[in-house]
């Protein structure tokens, strides 16, 4: 019997990577006066390293060998992300990126079956608290049980650590939740906590490894806006409680 769904947040909830925290990356380096610039391109590519902090330093360590040798190198990343978050929590702000199709649809249905809802996300909890505020309105917080997010556990996803994080806040084991993901690495992450796991691929992450998924959809679908796999797969429109249950059961 599921007893909670475990949502991922970036390119998941919402497709916040290309014009969300890209744009806010490219702002703090631009603050800072360095001529770094990740096009959409660069970022698709420097997604494969999860984490704001770790995805820099990987930066530097393959793209620009001068930088890397400063010895205040690790201070500077720090400062970078911290101007970054309040640049992207400001882009939200100005201009809320919407939830995916689906997903409001599906946060409510599980709310009135008492399925209860949690967050395991590799990103900082002030963008979370700022996606949500901006998309669903300041109460949506308190929808969520468990925020699992960014630095909390020492090991980001693809490692497991985030997703037994919220297992032990839930007080459940994996059997009884359901993971929702967008990328390799966050079905990695889910798998790695035994979570069946349902897939909503996005531009970024279409081309990935999905193996072990228990469904791998283009987006959950609405009524006016059905999913084409759920209709091929399923003959659906849009994916349900209902459906997950018997898809994971
Ligand atoms: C996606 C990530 C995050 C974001 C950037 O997290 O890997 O690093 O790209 O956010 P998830 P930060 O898919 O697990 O939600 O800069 O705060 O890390
Ligand atoms: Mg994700």
């Amino acid at each position: 019997m599921i007893k909670a769904f475990i949502f991922d947040v970036d390119g998941t909830l919402a497709d916040t990577e290309r014009h969300g925290h890209r744009v806010a990356f490219n702002q703090a380096f631009e603050q800072f006066g360095l001529d770094w610039h990740w096009s959409e391109q660069t970022y698709g590519e420097l997604l494969a390293v999860t984490g704001g902090k770790e995805r820099m330093l990987h930066y530097v360590q393959t793209h620009d060998k001068a930088e890397q040798q400063r010895d205040d190198l690790e201070q500077l990343i720090r400062q970078l992300h911290a101007q970054k978050t309040r640049n992207y929590v400001q882009l939200l702000s100005d201009s809320a990126i919407p939830l995916r199709p689906g997903i409001q649809r599906l946060l409510q249905e599980a709310r009135d079956e008492d399925i209860r809802l949690a967050i395991a996300t590799t990103t900082t909890p002030d963008n979370v608290t700022a996606l949500l505020e901006n998309a669903l309105g300041a109460d949506s917080l308190d929808w969520f049980e468990v925020i699992g997010a960014g630095d909390i556990v020492p090991h980001k996803k693809p490692a497991p650590d985030i997703y037994f994080y919220v297992l032990e806040k839930l007080g459940l084991d994996a059997a009884d939740c359901v993971a929702f993901e967008d990328s390799r690495n966050g079905i990695l992450a889910s798998l790695g906590a035994d979570l069946k796991t349902i897939i909503t691929y996005n531009g970024y992450t279409e081309q990935d490894d999905f193996s072990g998924a228990s469904l791998v959809l283009e987006q959950m679908g609405e009524a006016d806006q059905p999913s084409q796999v759920l209709q091929q797969a399923l003959q659906q429109d849009y994916l349900t409680v209902d459906m997950i249950r018997q898809i994971v059961q």
